[in-house]
C-alpha cells in the first residue's frame, strides 16, 4: 500500500524504489523520510510520540508563530512556535501518481483547542502535502484565511536533518547573507559556508537563493542534502549543543552531534492574509 494509515501516523512508501516516509497526525509531524536504504530525518530516542508535547525532530510545523510572540501582538499568549505542530491533524486525501506517492494533511479552527482558539480566533485552514518520489521528498503549506478577518502568521518547516557528524557540517548557499545571532544576541554578515563549533542559533531573512545545501563534510562526496525552498524566504540554522540539549528531556545524551536543523520558513517578518486569501510554501529535499 503507498499510503497506510495506522492509529496515530501515516506511512507512504514509494513502490518503484522503496522510499518511504512517516507523518505523525499529531502536528502532521513526517519523522521519518528513507531514501536509498538510509534514514535522512533526526528523531531524538527521547522523542514523546504520544501527542503530550511536540515531537523533538522530524519536521514540526511552526504556525502562526515563531518562538513565543510578544505583546501586544494577538500571539503572545500561544505556546513556543504555535499551535500547529502540537495539534491533532487528520489525513484528508492520498494519492499517487507515476512517479510519486501524495498524503494530505489538514488542520482548521475547529480542530484545535478551545483554549488555542481563544488565543488567536481567526478562522483558519491549513493543507499540509507530503510528496514522496523516488529520491525526494516535497512539503507543501497552504495557509487559508476562512474567515472575515484578516491575520498574519509566521511559519517554518522545522527541520531536524540526520548527520554523521556535527562539527564536520557545511551549510552551503548562505555566504555574504545577513543573519541574526540568537546565541551572541548580535546580527553579522555570514562568510563562507555555515558550520556548528557549539551552539548554532541563526535566522537568516530575505534570502534570494532557493538552493541551500547540508554537506556531511569537505565537499559532496562526503554526502548531504539539497533543500530547495519555493515561497520561504528565511532559513534558520539550529543545533543546541551540548548544554542546551542536556537541559531538554527529549534530547537523548550526545545525540546534538547527529543533527542539524535547517529550516525554511517566514519568521523574520509576519505576513499578512487578507480575508479569503491563501498562501502556500514549500520545499523539496534531495540527496546531494
Ligand atoms: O528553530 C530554532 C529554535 O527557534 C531555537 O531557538 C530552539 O528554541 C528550537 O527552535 C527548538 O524549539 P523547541 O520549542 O522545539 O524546543
Amino acid at each position: 500500500m503507498p499510503v497506510s494509515q495506522h492509529s496515530d501516523k501515516t506511512i507512504l512508501t514509494h513502490p518503484a524504489s522503496g522510499a518511504g516516509a512517516e507523518v505523525y497526525l499529531f502536528g502532521a509531524t513526517l519523522t521519518s523520510w528513507k531514501v536509498k536504504g538510509e534514514e535522512r530525518i533526526f528523531l531524538s530516542e527521547k522523542a514523546v510520540l504520544d501527542g503530550s508535547k511536540a515531537i523533538r525532530g522530524g519536521i514540526p510545523l511552526v504556525f502562526p508563530v515563531f518562538g513565543k510572540g510578544k505583546a501586544p501582538h494577538v500571539t503572545a499568549s500561544l505556546p513556543q512556535h504555535g499551535f500547529a505542530r502540537i495539534s491533532r491533524w487528520k489525513l484528508v486525501n492520498s494519492h499517487e501518481d507515476s512517479n510519486s506517492v501524495v498524503a494530505e494533511f489538514g488542520l482548521d479552527h475547529s480542530m484545535i483547542s478551545e483554549e488555542h482558539r481563544a488565543m488567536w480566533p481567526f478562522d483558519f485552514s491549513l493543507v499540509y502535502t507530503v510528496k514522496l518520489s523516488a529520491e525526494t521528498i516535497e512539503t507543501q503549506l497552504r495557509v487559508h484565511n476562512i474567515g472575515n478577518q484578516a491575520f498574519d502568521f509566521n511559519t517554518l518547516l522545522h527541520t531536524y536533518f540526520l548527520i554523521p557528524d556535527a562539527t564536520k557540517v557545511r551549510v552551503i548557499g548562505l555566504s555574504g547573507v545577513d543573519y541574526t545571532d540568537k546565541v551572541l544576541q548580535t546580527t553579522a554578515r555570514q562568510e563562507g559556508d555555515a558550520v556548528i563549533r557549539g551552539e548554532v542559533d541563526s535566522v537568516y531573512a530575505n534570502l534570494a537563493a532557493t538552493n541551500i545545501e547540508i554537506q556531511f563534510g569537505d565537499n559532496r562526496a562526503a554526502g548531504g542534502v539539497q533543500l530547495h525552498k519555493n515561497g520561504l524566504k528565511d532559513i534558520v540554522v539550529w543545533n543546541p549543543w551540548a548544554e542546551k540539549a542536556a537541559g531538554m528531556a527529549d534530547f537523548g545524551n550526545e545525540e546534538f552531534h547527529r543533527m542539524i536543523c535547517v529550516e525554511a520558513g517566514q519568521v523574520a517578518e509576519f505576513l499578512a492574509l487578507a480575508a479569503g486569501d491563501s498562501w502556500q510554501g514549500s520545499q523539496i529535499l534531495s540527496l546531494l
